[in-house]
């Protein structure tokens, strides 16, 4: 019995090398390694991540928020109900009411009248304007010196697009609207403009 079981090992090792050697021959050696490429372009830069400090369940819930967050925005975009530029939002409630009912309005929400200081600003601002085909005013205030204007938190304007000849209200015109084609021109406080506030 016992040289029974030695013979079928022996038999078994004996099979289980050829079966080695035959795979080997069939799928013959591996060549030698290749040598290494050459280092590839880095990457763009990723976006910043969160503190190390902040738990792995705190993080993930600050991700999620997050693409919610941009999630709403380009729904918002998508149905021009907001217009980014830069680090600024513009957006109306399609509203004309008074100018002081659109600054309260716009603070009631965190948020200040809108008033364009660049180009690009600008033209999102007309934009709103041109979509609702109305006019709008703008946060510009005139001061004690006519024909001097500023923003409302008392700032000198660093950027303006009057209509040609305007301002020309020397004193009279306060305010300051924004026509459908982007100029501006210095106007009463007590008309009705639509309400873009800027965030
Ligand atoms: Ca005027």
């Amino acid at each position: 019995m016992l040289l029974c079981s030695l013979t079928l090992t022996l038999i078994w090792l004996v099979v289980s090398g050829l079966e080695c050697d035959m795979k080997e021959v069939c799928l013959g050696t591996p060549g030698l390694t290749g040598e290494r490429g050459e280092k590839g372009e880095p990457g763009e830069r990723g976006p910043p991540g969160l503190p190390t400090y902040l738990g792995e369940e705190f993080q993930s819930t600050l991700r999620e928020i997050s693409h919610q967050i941009l999630q709403s925005m380009r729904v918002l975009s998508l149905q021009g109900s907001m217009l980014a530029v830069g680090e600024k939002v513009f957006s109306t409630n399609g509203q004309s009411v008074s100018f002081d009912a659109i600054k309260e309005s716009c603070a009631r929400v965190g948020g200040r009248i809108a008033a364009p200081r660049s180009p690009e600003e600008n033209e999102a601002v007309a934009s709103i304007v041109r979509k609702h085909n109305t006019y709008a005013y703008l946060g510009l205030a005139e001061g004690p010196t006519a024909g001097d204007f500023h923003y409302l938190d008392g700032t000198p304007v660093n950027y303006t697009n009057w209509y040609p000849g305007e301002s020309r209200g020397r004193g009279k015109e306060k305010c300051v609207e924004m026509y459908t084609d982007g100029q501006w021109n210095d106007k009463n406080c007590l008309q009705y403009r639509l309400a873009i506030c800027e965030f």
